[in-house]
C-alpha cells in the first residue's frame, strides 16, 4: 500500500469526487478529521467510499468515526504530545466502556509525530513540534520496539515536510510501517515522499485542486510497479 487519500467529512465531498479519486490509482481511503465532525456526514462519506471497493480506514479520533461495518480502524496515539490524554488517557476511557465490542483484529495502531506547529492537530493534541532528527528517531524506536505499533505517522498536515527527516526515521523501522502525510500537492512531492515512506497520505489538495490530487495517485496506478521513480 503506497498511496492513500484522506477524506475529511467536514469538507465538500460528493459521490462523483470519491469515484474519481478511486479511479486515479490510489490504494484506499482514510476517513478522518479534526473539526466540525457530524456522524451523518461520516456515514454518507463511508457509503460513497465503500461503493468503490477500495480499503477504507476509519481513523477514530472521536466516536462519530466508529462505523461497525468498516474493515479497518486506525487508533491514533500522539507520541510527541505533552498531554497524556492523547497518548493513553482517552484510549483507556473508551476501552473501559467498549472493550467487549471492540474488533481487535481490525484495529491498526498509529503513533503520530506531529511536526507542523500550525496544524490544527498539533494544537488540539498539545504536540511539542520542536524536534531534532534524533528526537524523531527516538520516537520511531519507541513505535517499533517499545509499543510494537503498526504505523509511525509523520504528520506535517498543511505544510510540506522534510524528506530527509522522514528517511532518517525510516532507517530505525523494520516491522512498523512509516506513513507520511502533509502538504503533498503535486506529483513531484508525492514521488519524493514515496521514495522515503512506505505510504503517503494526500489530504487537503483533494478539496483545493482535485486534478493535482489525482496526479499524486496516478503514480501508483500500475500495481505491478512498486517503485514509481522507475515509471
Ligand atoms: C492529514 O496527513 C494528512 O492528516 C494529509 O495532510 O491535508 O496537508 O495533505 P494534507
Amino acid at each position: 500500500m503506497r498511496h492513500l487519500f484522506k477524506l475529511d467529512p467536514a469538507k465538500a465531498n460528493t459521490e462523483a469526487l470519491i469515484q474519481r479519486l478511486a479511479e486515479a490509482g490510489t490504494d484506499g481511503f482514510i476517513i478522518g478529521g479534526t473539526d466540525d465532525i457530524e456522524a451523518e456526514q461520516v456515514h454518507t462519506l463511508y457509503q460513497w467510499a465503500d461503493k468503490t471497493a477500495l480499503p477504507i480506514f476509519m481513523e477514530i479520533s472521536e466516536e462519530a468515526f466508529i462505523i461497525g461495518a468498516a474493515d479497518h480502524f486506525l487508533v491514533p496515539l500522539v507520541l510527541n504530545t505533552t498531554n497524556i490524554a492523547w497518548f493513553g488517557g482517552k484510549h483507556q476511557e473508551v476501552i473501559k466502556t467498549y472493550h467487549p465490542y471492540m474488533p481487535w483484529s481490525k484495529i491498526w495502531t498509529e503513533g503520530y509525530v506531529i511536526l507542523n506547529p500550525e496544524a490544527k492537530a498539533a494544537k488540539h493534541a498539545d504536540a511539542n513540534t520542536d524536534l531534532t532528527y534524533d528526537d524523531v528517531a527516538a520516537y520511531a524506536l519507541m513505535a517499533e520496539k517499545l509499543f510494537a505499533l503498526n504505523i509511525l505517522y509523520i504528520e506535517y498536515s498543511g505544510t510540506y515536510g522534510d524528506a530527509a527527516l522522514v528517511q532518517h526515521a525510516k532507517h530505525f523501522l523494520k516491522q512498523t510501517k512509516l506513513w507520511y502525510g502533509g502538504g503533498i500537492r503535486n506529483r513531484e512531492q508525492a514521488l519524493e515522499m514515496a521514495a522515503v515512506a512506505d505510504t503517503i497520505i494526500v489530504g487537503n489538495v483533494i478539496y483545493e485542486d482535485v486534478d493535482e490530487a489525482i496526479q499524486t495517485a496516478k503514480l501508483f496506478a500500475d500495481k505491478s510497479v512498486t517503485n514509481p521513480e522507475t515509471i
